[in-house]
């Protein structure tokens, strides 16, 4: 069975080796805050500077954090495989980038780029972010928000990934509980257009039922076996 078009979607399982929170296990992130309080737009009008201190944590954390076996393996598999690829990932830290990963989709978006309220400009962001940050295009101060998906808002880039769905014969799915949409539908809308579809996850997902296929286990073990097993075809 060889394949031609590739699509990979990500979550936060895939960073969870190198020490990055996942959201809906034991004690992931949501067991610790509300996400209306810190993951929508109406959390961030009503209180921005636990919004600020939210990001802030988690980017200083990413900082520490490298990429592990299989941010690497996804890298390999890009440069590897012959045919089109494309790398979606629900993830904001910067891990697959680091690994050396190029033809990638942030989603939600990214911790390190800041998205200013007020002018709707976007700048790189490497510190902390507060209610005081002036943005550096309009230099308005009080608008400055992460450059991340909050609940109820648009993903970014849907076209180009609903395209490449579409176009593949082989959908992966790493590390992601299969509970945030549009994200969790994008199995069925591979597999409706003939791709083969595969779960490679701690555990069964949300959305196991979806899939062709399953793999359980960390992914720093499953995911290069795989790759390494989708490179020898
Ligand atoms: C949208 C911010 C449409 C970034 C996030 C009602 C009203 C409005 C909307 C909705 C609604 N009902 C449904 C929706 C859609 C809503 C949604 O899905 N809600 C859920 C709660 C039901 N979605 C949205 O709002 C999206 N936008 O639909 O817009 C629209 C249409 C028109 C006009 C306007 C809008 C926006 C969704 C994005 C929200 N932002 N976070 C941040 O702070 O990071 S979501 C958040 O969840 C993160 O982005 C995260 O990436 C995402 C998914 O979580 P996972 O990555 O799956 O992480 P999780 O912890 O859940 O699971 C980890 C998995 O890894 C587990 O399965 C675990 O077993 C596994 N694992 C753990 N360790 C390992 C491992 N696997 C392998 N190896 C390991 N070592």
């Amino acid at each position: 069975m060889r394949f031609t078009s590739i699509v990979v979607l990500t979550g936060a399982g895939v960073s969870a080796e190198s020490g990055i929170d996942t959201f809906r296990t034991k004690d992931g992130l949501w067991s610790k805050i509300d996400y209306r309080d810190v993951a929508t737009p109406e959390g961030y009008a009503a209180n921005p500077v636990l919004v600020h201190e939210f990001y802030n944590m988690r980017r200083r954390k990413i900082a520490t954090v490298e990429p592990n076996d299989a941010h690497r393996a996804l890298a390999r598999l890009e440069r590897g495989f012959r045919g089109d690829f494309l790398l979606v990932t629900q993830n904001v830290d910067d891990l697959h980038e680091r690994a050396g990963s190029k033809k990638l989709i942030h989603m939600h978006g990214e911790h390190r780029k800041a998205l200013c309220a007020r002018c709707g400009s976007r700048s790189p962001w490497e510190g902390d972010m507060s209610v005081e940050t002036a943005c550096p295009s309009c230099g308005a101060v009080g608008h400055m928000r992460p450059d991340i998906v909050w609940f109820g808002e648009m993903p970014y880039q849907m076209d180009r990934i609903y395209d490449a769905l579409r176009l593949s014969d082989l959908f992966i799915s790493i590390g992601t509980s299969g509970n945030v949409y549009p994200a969790a539908q994008f199995v069925q809308e591979a597999g409706r257009n003939g791709a083969h579809t595969i779960e490679l996850n701690l555990e069964p997902s949300e959305t196991f039922d979806d899939f062709d296929e399953a793999i359980h286990g960390p992914a720093g073990k499953v995911v290069p076996e795989y790759v390494d097993w989708l490179l020898k075809l």
